[in-house]
């Protein structure tokens, strides 16, 4: 069975208790419901991970590498727009990355609109809310295939 992470950034533990109209009224936990049942029907492992934490979050990265996954469903939130240390993680790795946020961040302040990690992503989804990580999830899981 194929073996994907989902990993997700500072802060993301507070979805759902603040600027539902950024990112929803669901919580981080809800997320990880959705996706374990996803799993279940596409018949793949997931390991779903936040941290606010960076250098946690890149000893992750190289964890899944080392354990064979596959891909990674990557938000990094914040660290998008910040961490080197979070793309040379990615970089020095096999794993096929789909970076995801909630939010439309091109509709966002002008900050956001750069992502260091992007260019070590397969793909990027923006601004689909929690379909984005499912949609990611089902790219991966056919990606497998090929
Ligand atoms: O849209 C996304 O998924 C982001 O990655 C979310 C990050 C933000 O820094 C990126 O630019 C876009 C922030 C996550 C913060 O989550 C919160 C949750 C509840 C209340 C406040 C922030």
């Amino acid at each position: 069975m194929i073996k994907i992470g989902i990993l997700n950034g500072p802060n993301l533990n507070r979805l759902g208790l603040r600027e539902p109209e950024t990112y929803g009224y669901e919580t981080l936990n809800d997320l990880k419901h959705i996706l374990v049942d996803e799993s279940h029907r596409l018949d793949v492992e997931i390991d779903f991970f936040q941290s606010n934490h960076e250098g946690e979050l890149v000893e992750k990265i190289h964890q899944w590498q080392d354990e064979g996954f596959f891909g990674v469903v990557s938000n990094p939130a914040a660290y998008t727009h910040t961490s080197v240390a979070i793309r040379d993680a990615y970089a020095s790795t096999k794993l096929k990355v789909v970076e995801v946020h909630i939010s439309n961040v091109y509709k966002r302040e002008e900050f956001r609109h750069t992502s260091l990690t992007a260019p070590v992503s397969v793909g990027i989804i923006a601004g689909l809310g929690f379909y984005g990580y499912i949609a990611a999830l089902h790219y991966l899981v056919q990606a497998d295939h090929k």
